[in-house]
């Protein structure tokens, strides 16, 4: 017999290629010179993220899929069955299948900004969990952004990987504050965070011996390459992960090796020798600054679960 085909419902909020034009020429004309992390997930990037999540020194996402299997049927009943669930940043859509037979939620709406990545991992979802309302939505959640999708009842947020600590503390705040208002008053948010721990453990993890991470890195270069005309020498560039202490968080770089000038889209960028284009941050929080900040945002802690080495914490809070 045929098998009826999984369906998805997608709706695409990607900013347009415009908007990614003039953002990328502006963070390249600054002084010292960034680039959003947000632009790593093209297809290839969303790739070389997933086995970045497989390699031995990246303890994160093991971590906290550990946690979720641990903890898996105490968070469902903390949290409570039909909600209408959201993941921010749902990537391949690997750590809800933990939760879901537990928490049966009435929809399910993976949001990320990754298109191609999350209509594959969305389709597969919903293949292997035939009894789930699955919806995709292609969305940039670093800008304001509400659910294009009419959805009835109580909402939880789910928010893995610390992927919050892309961003600064008072802009976390502000984004926890967005998504307080998008699940409303008594509304759960399950998010995980990078604790901070000893350095060696941190830079390894970001500097990886396979060369994943420079790869992963570098691949914002090809991607600029060849979606904004640009031409960079990926030879002349290396990747590095730095710890800052005074701001508690890892800094992906990429230094340039030599003098050199660039052009993005028929605009010039002049690279001294070590100059860096700083890529990403991901910072690190103890579990007091982590619900400090959550506090300064309107959500009260119901419960937060560690592992053992105390790498990692999944924090539920409720707004
Ligand atoms: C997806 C943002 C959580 O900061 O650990 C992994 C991205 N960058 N290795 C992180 C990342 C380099 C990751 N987040």
């Amino acid at each position: 017999a045929m098998l009826p085909e999984p369906t998805i419902e997608f709706y695409d909020l990607h900013p347009s290629m415009g908007d990614i034009r003039a953002d990328v020429i502006a963070a390249l004309s600054s002084s010292p010179k960034v680039l959003s992390p947000k632009y790593f997930y093209d297809q290839r990037g969303s790739q070389l993220f997933d086995q970045i999540c497989e390699l031995p020194e990246y303890y994160v996402t093991r971590t906290e899929i550990g946690l979720l299997e641990q903890h898996g049927e105490e968070i469902a009943g903390l949290i409570g069955k039909n909600a209408i669930l959201l993941e921010l940043g749902s990537g391949s859509s690997i750590k809800i299948r933990t939760l879901l037979n537990a928490l049966k939620p009435k929809a399910y709406v993976a949001l990320d900004i990754s298109k191609e990545h999350l209509i594959n991992a969305a389709t597969l979802l919903a293949e292997d969990f035939d009894w789930l309302d699955v919806h995709a939505v292609c969305v940039d959640f670093s800008t304001p952004w509400q659910l294009p999708i009419p959805l009835e009842g109580k909402r939880t947020a789910f928010f893995p990987g610390s992927s919050i600590g892309n961003f600064t503390p008072d802009e976390a705040a502000r984004i926890l504050t967005q998504l307080g208002h998008l699940i409303g008053k008594g509304g759960d948010l399950l998010i995980g965070i990078d604790l901070k721990k000893d350095v060696s453990t941190l830079e390894s993890a970001y500097n990886d011996a396979q060369g994943i991470t420079a790869a992963f890195n570098k691949n914002l270069l090809s991607r600029l390459n060849r979606e904004l005309d640009a031409n960079f020498d990926l030879g002349a560039f290396h990747h590095e992960s730095i710890w800052n202490d005074a701001e508690s968080r890892i800094e992906m770089h990429l230094f340039s090796d030599t003098e050199q000038i660039v052009s993005v889209d028929g605009e010039l960028f002049r690279f001294r020798a070590g100059e860096s284009i700083h890529t990403e941050n991901s910072y690190k929080y103890t579990v007091t600054d982590f619900s400090d900040l959550a506090a300064s945002a309107g959500f009260k802690s119901v419960k937060v679960w560690l592992d053992d080495n105390q790498l990692f914490s999944i924090h539920l809070l409720r707004f």
